[in-house]
């Protein structure tokens, strides 16, 4: 690890905050500033990335660049994702580590961006030939598929993931990628049908409607006008900076037959026509009301009737009996609303099935490198039980970070045989009072008896105010508020990352996710291969009365499972900031990054690696940057390394206290020494330049 001068650069601050002298919050805030404002928008805390969104397109992504970084030592150049993406590859091909690349930030500060600018330098540098090529195509082609289909316009961001993503990139023993695995987390489905003020549909539905041929559109049978859909929302359809046609021909579904591709296209369009699907009640002889397809063109096919019916009745199996109820006109809104929810997330997991069967491995694979891209924390004016799943998933990850690197550290000092002592981190100790929540909508969720969103809060609310150790059980700093000043229909937590109001509305409802079986089986009735696959429950010889398990019992376990892998493999992270709240360029809001710079811990992590050694470089390159700075280790010094840098620092005279000798590094305790080791450093240098010139004059 050598240092370049520009990790100490005054006029574009210092590259790395275990540098910055003094520390405090504000000197961290004004160094983040410094480098912003010069376009340096990647700092690091040891070997963590900080990322600023800059909101503009920065030439500092070429190929020249992939260049530069490629083969070189950490700390050697600027601060760059780059630097990190190369350390992680060659760390597994050349020390045989699996690593995994942890993105996290909030909703738009550029997670989703710099998970795809890693694989494309690791795309970049990884092996050659026809064969890797072809693997490397599909890798990346199956972001643009993803987002078309996951992605939409938030009020937070244009291009907001609305699932999480990690995918699993394999190589060989060479270091070449053999293909990959993808896993997807949950999908926010309700978008489907709704979409609150400001934002979008996901994008596929727009680049069907703008980019697709004339022709594509006629045998779907759908209009180029947005505005004929009811799913789709009018006021922010079209989206500055975004080309929904354009990327409608950039979506390319990599390894898809003509026919699959085709039958995509189809569901899209019947999840669009579901939604144009209305009721008007029709009076039955009982006085009550059955609800009947509104404006019906002509005698319905079979497959319409089916439909139709399955709109119109519930039936209920129970002890080997049929009930068949009616659904009047607000139940088959639910219900087409339902199916509409269902087709969209299980075509979006069919299309991640399918991508996996594309890229996967056939020869043994050696390593692997995941990359974490999951949807960011966020607050919106009506939080959901979505943004209570999301929220969750920051809050494990933020928990890993925080255990990963303090235990990193750990790890390094023993490995070292340099002593460890315990300091208060003041890190947050995350509680599992999500854990918590899911589990108690589990249960109120599967108890019988007429179970509301209104029994659950009531539950929510008289467990947190009857047992004490519930509330016991939560950190300071993410709890349930017990506040009576709420609106009736919601609660409150604070999270790591600020206090969220939830609305308690369809959190049973959305975590049931139960589909009526006769629209199953309508699905399953259908003449369409694809549709037929993704209702398998609708097969009526398979009948299975067993209930399916929660939404949030399924995220709950997912995510474990996530958490359980990325331990095994050595962590690389990229904490992402949002220099603003309005998606601009340039605009630095110090609030805004203050607050992320908080509840990130950043000012932590940075303590933490300076509490006990600073700094730390492998004793080859250390005497190679100094050992100009001694008579005895200049210009060559024969022996070991160890020793040529004890001799270094006994006659550079730096107090022993300041450093210690580890079995490969040394490690500096503070970073004025290595300030004062530099000045020395370049004060040679200059000397050097002037005898130099001196010599150069005197010949002329
Ligand atoms: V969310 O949690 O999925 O809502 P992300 O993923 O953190 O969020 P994303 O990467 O989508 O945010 O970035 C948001 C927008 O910021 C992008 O669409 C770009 O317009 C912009 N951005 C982010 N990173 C960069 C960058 N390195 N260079 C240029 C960027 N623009
Ligand atoms: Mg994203």
């Amino acid at each position: 690890m050598e240092v370049k001068t520009s990790l100490l650069d005054n006029m574009i601050g210092v590259g790395d905050m275990v540098l910055l002298e003094p520390l405090s919050e504000d000197s961290f805030l004004e160094n983040l500033k410094k480098r912003f404002d010069h376009n340096e928008i990647y700092t690091y805390i040891g070997s963590v990335v900080i990322s600023m969104n800059p909101y503009r397109s920065l030439p500092i992504f070429t190929p020249e660049k992939v260049e530069e970084y490629r083969n070189r030592n950490f700390y050697e150049l600027s601060p760059h994702i780059y630097a990190l993406a190369d350390e992680a590859y060659r760390s597994l091909r050349d020390q045989d580590k699996d690593q995994c690349i942890l993105i996290t930030g909030e909703s738009g500060a550029g997670k989703t961006e710099a998970s795809k600018l890693v694989m494309s330098y690791v795309a970049a540098v990884c092996g050659k030939g026809q064969e890797v090529n072809k693997v490397k195509e599909q890798l990346l082609q199956s972001n643009p598929v993803l987002e078309a289909f996951g992605n939409a316009k938030t009020v937070r961001n244009d291009n907001s993931s609305r699932f999480g993503k990690y995918m699993d990139i394999e190589f060989d023993f060479k270091g070449d990628p053999l293909g990959g695995v993808i896993s997807n987390y949950l999908l926010e489905k309700s978008r489907v049908v709704k979409q609150p003020r400001g934002e979008r549909n996901f994008h596929v539905f727009y680049q069907l409607l703008s980019g697709a041929s004339d022709d594509t559109l006629k045998k779907l049978k759908l209009h180029r006008d947005f505005s004929k859909y009811n799913y789709l929302s009018l006021d922010s359809a079209i989206v500055n900076g975004l080309d929904d046609a354009a990327n409608f021909r950039t979506v390319r579904i990599v390894g898809f037959m003509e026919d699959e591709v085709q039958s995509v296209l189809e569901l899209v369009a019947a999840v669009l026509k579901l939604g144009n699907i209305e009721f008007k009640p029709e009076s039955r002889c009982n006085g009550t009301d059955e609800s009947r397809i509104k404006d019906k063109n002509g005698e319905p096919t079979d497959e319409e009737s089916v439909l139709e019916r399955a709109f119109s009745y519930r039936t209920v199996e129970a002890k080997m009996e049929k009930v068949s109820t009616t659904l009047n006109v607000a139940q088959a809104y639910y219900a087409r609303d339902a199916l509409a929810k269902n087709l969209y997330s299980r075509l979006f997991s069919w299309l991640v099935t399918r991508i996996n069967e594309s890229i996967k491995v056939t020869k043994t694979r050696h390593k692997v490198m995941g990359v974490l891209d999951i949807y960011g924390f966020e607050i919106f004016e009506d939080n959901s039980f979505e943004q209570f799943i999301i929220n969750y998933c920051n809050e494990k990850l933020q928990q890993i970070f925080i255990e990963l690197t303090l235990h990193e550290e750990q790890e390094e000092y023993i490995r070292e045989g340099i002593e460890w002592t315990n300091i208060d981190m003041n890190l947050h100790l995350l509680s599992n009072n999500q854990n918590g929540i899911l589990a108690m909508l589990d249960e109120e969720c599967l108890r019988p008896g007429t179970v509301t969103d209104e029994t659950f809060l009531d539950k929510l609310n008289t467990i947190c105010a009857e047992h004490q150790h519930f509330e016991s059980r939560l950190s300071k700093n993410s709890k349930f508020l017990n506040d009576h000043s709420l609106p009736h229909n919601c609660f409150r937590i604070q999270h790591y990352a600020g206090k969220v109001l939830y609305r308690v509305e369809g959190f049973v409802d959305k975590n049931n996710d139960l589909l009526y079986r006769d629209l199953s089986q309508a699905m399953y009735k259908a003449n369409h291969s694809l549709i037929k696959q993704l209702f398998p429950e609708g097969n009526p010889s398979k009948v299975n009365l067993k209930r399916p398990p929660t939404a949030g019992f399924q995220f709950k376990a997912s995510v474990g499972t996530l958490m359980k892998n990325l331990q095994t493999k050595n962590p690389n992270y990229i904490r992402c900031i949002k220099p603003n709240d309005k998606k601009a360029s340039h605009i630095f809001t110090e609030s805004l990054v203050r607050h992320q710079v908080r509840y990130l811990g950043l000012m932590e992590n940075v303590r933490v690696r300076r509490a006990g050694y600073a700094f730390r470089q492998a004793y080859e390159p250390c005497l190679e940057r100094y050992k100009m700075l001694c008579k005895r280790t200049w210009p060559h010094w024969r022996g070991p390394e160890r020793e040529g840098v004890e001799v270094l620092m006994t006659d550079l005279q730096v107090p022993a206290d300041e450093f210690s000798y580890g079995r490969s590094k040394i490690f500096i305790r503070n970073p004025r020494t290595l300030f004062f080791l530099e000045e020395r450093r370049r004060q040679c240098l200059h000397d050097l330049a002037s005898l130099i010139q001196k010599i150069y004059r005197g010949w002329k």
